[in-house]
């Protein structure tokens, strides 16, 4: 056994149990993962293998053997008992596994190319992603986003077992707020930090955070880390590094003896309650004594019949019913509203009798600054605002993605063609046609149609148009994406940098098989091209497009208008 359990016994931390191999141990370690099967992990596995090496999940030792993600899903522990409410696994392809056996060993790779960790295989076993939806997230309803990753982009064989660390990930960004577990408790002895109270968040701080955040110190009489999660948080959150710039003018306005700022590199599963204790446990590593668990915690939103998934406070409950065993106190807390004839912030609760409340939703904050509209002092600071407005430009000045969808020879790409040359003639932003011709010979030339590789022929479509608007240009990508699921995926890809508008052009099938232009559908009915979407693959119809098309009833013309138009409703093409 090569990790350290260590003996530091902080005042509130617990034993730490760090997986980083000693100094000599790493060197045989390079030397053997240069022979060994060999693992790129992604974005999500690089932030849990960082936490699992720097203790931050202690007491793991590595990823969940079957017995022990059964438990954590079924009971919230591990098979020998320990609290454990979130699975961490190693999800890997099939194509991964062939020929691998327990006790084999494993290279877990960075992207970047180093390795991080081996890994003695322990169990190769495959999930039912239904039931771990259900048992840990509460529902299959892929309206979650952590139930839709299960369900459409994790990988279908999840493999448990040791790992034995040979470095940390690199980070490039931040450098200087990043602290390990030891770390931290090392920082707090050395201040004489015997009693911290933890704040997590996924998203800008503003006055009402800060209010919350001082009070719940106070009221502890505690310490305060501020510990913002910057490793994955909700498709669709305001990226890390400017919530980081945000969080650095915040810090600010608490006093610098009693108040830290730490980034925390994990990826949330916003599993509402159960994320909750999963979050009090890794702050325990980190050694607090205390826990900010606010309104709604890691909630994921809406379900699919458009109720919260979670009640408000299901979290708080959770954590209280574990509260001694988890060894960390839980500081509950009220949402936090304006007063405004007391010009003062009181929890919800407080409120005096027919007094004026102002709130801002995060919604609506959005929506202001997307507008380019006043924010009052009463609700963040000016520098926050600037940081904000910076990251979200007027609609004018964003980039977006065009995105058309529907069947071979409905009209696609002549209508994208049409639009792309009325965009130029705008002018305010460089346009790319994204054709699904042109990107069958451009960059997917080797894929062919099987469910996989159009899927992976939309992946590159979306990552192509998500640089694009990141880039505040112009996508127009018209393939025919006939699955829901990638769709979506692509959706999310592109948004988090500007806008998304689906266009289903819903020409009826016999229409598009009359035109038979290209004379495939004559080629697909006579059986001589094999899955041919309308004929035997299938279209999953859109149902939430931003415009619907049909082309048997307009000219190319017309339609490029009613796209233009919509684009002009929306704000993206505004001469202002
Ligand atoms: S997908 O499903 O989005 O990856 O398809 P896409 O990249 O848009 O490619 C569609 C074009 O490829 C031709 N073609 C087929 N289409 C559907 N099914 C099968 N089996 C197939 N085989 C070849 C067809 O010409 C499509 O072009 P468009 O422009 O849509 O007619």
């Amino acid at each position: 056994m090569t990790e350290s359990t260590s003996d530091l016994v902080e005042p509130h931390g617990g034993a730490l149990r760090e997986l980083l191999a000693a100094p000599e141990r790493v060197e045989q370690l390079k030397a053997e993962a240069v022979d060994l099967r060999s693992w790129d992990l992604t974005e999500r596995q690089v932030c849990d293998t960082e936490l699992l090496l720097n203790g931050g999940f202690s007491p793991l030792y590595g990823f969940l053997t079957e017995r022990d993600y059964d438990s954590v899903c079924t009971d919230m522990r591990l098979a020998d008992g320990t609290l454990w409410p979130i699975p961490i696994n190693l999800d890997v392809a099939e194509a991964f596994v062939e020929g691998l056996q327990a006790g084999d060993r494993i290279a877990l790779r960075h992207p970047e190319g180093m390795v991080l960790a081996v890994m003695t295989v322990e169990d190769i076993y495959r999930p039912d992603f239904k039931r771990e939806a259900e048992l840990v997230y509460g529902a299959a309803d892929d309206a979650h986003p952590e139930v839709f990753r299960l369900f459409n982009q994790c990988n279908p064989v999840y493999l448990g077992g040791r790992l034995e660390g040979l470095e940390l990930p690199p980070h490039h960004t931040f450098k200087h707020l990043r602290h390990t577990p030891r770390e931290l408790r090392e920082w707090f002895a050395k201040l004489g930090w015997n009693n911290v109270v933890a704040f997590q968040t996924r998203n800008p701080m503003h006055r009402a955070h800060v209010e919350l955040a001082k009070r719940a110190s106070q009221t502890g009489a505690a310490n305060l880390l501020i510990h913002p999660v910057v490793g994955m948080t909700k498709p669709g959150d305001v990226d890390y590094f400017i919530r980081v710039r945000c969080y650095q003018e915040v810090v600010k306005h608490f006093p610098e003896q009693t108040t830290t700022l730490s980034l925390l590199p994990l990826a949330m599963r916003m599993g509402g309650p159960r994320e909750a204790v999963w979050h009090a446990i890794i702050r325990k590593n980190h050694g607090c004594s205390r826990f900010i668990v606010g309104r709604d915690h890691a909630g994921p939103g809406k379900n699919g019949q458009g109720e919260d998934f979670y009640g408000p406070y299901d979290a708080q409950e959770l954590v209280r019913s574990f509260e001694a065993e988890l060894g960390i106190t839980m500081q509950p807390f009220e949402e936090m509203v304006y007063v405004e004839d007391r010009a003062q912030y009181v929890p919800r609760s407080e409120v005096p009798e027919g007094a004026r409340v102002l709130n801002i939703s995060g919604t609506e904050l959005r929506r202001r600054l997307k507008e380019g509209l006043d924010l009052p002092d009463w609700f963040s600071y000016p520098q926050v605002i600037a940081h904000l407005r910076q990251a979200f430009p007027p609609k004018r000045q964003q980039g977006f993605t065009v995105f058309f969808t529907g069947l071979s020879g409905s009209g696609k790409s002549t209508i994208a063609n049409v639009l792309m040359a009325k965009l130029m003639e705008v002018g305010t932003r460089p346009v790319t046609l994204l054709d699904g011709d042109l990107v069958r010979k451009h960059l997917s030339s080797e894929l062919g149609f099987s469910k996989e590789h159009r899927e992976l022929n939309i992946q590159r479509i979306g990552y192509v148009a998500s640089e694009i608007t990141k880039n505040r240009g112009i996508a127009i990508c018209a393939p025919i994406a006939p699955y829901r699921a990638t769709r979506r995926t692509v959706r999310e890809m592109v948004s988090q940098y500007g806008g998304f508008i689906e266009v289903h052009v819903a020409t009826p099938l016999e229409v598009c098989e009359q035109r038979d232009r290209k004379g495939l559908y004559a080629k697909a009915r006579a059986g001589l091209i094999k899955q041919f979407t309308g004929i035997d693959d299938p279209y999953e119809a859109p149902e939430q497009a931003e415009v619907v098309v049909d082309t048997s009833r307009y000219s190319a013309d017309e339609l490029a208008q009613q796209i233009l138009l919509q684009l002009e409703k929306q704000g993206y093409i505004d001469n202002d």
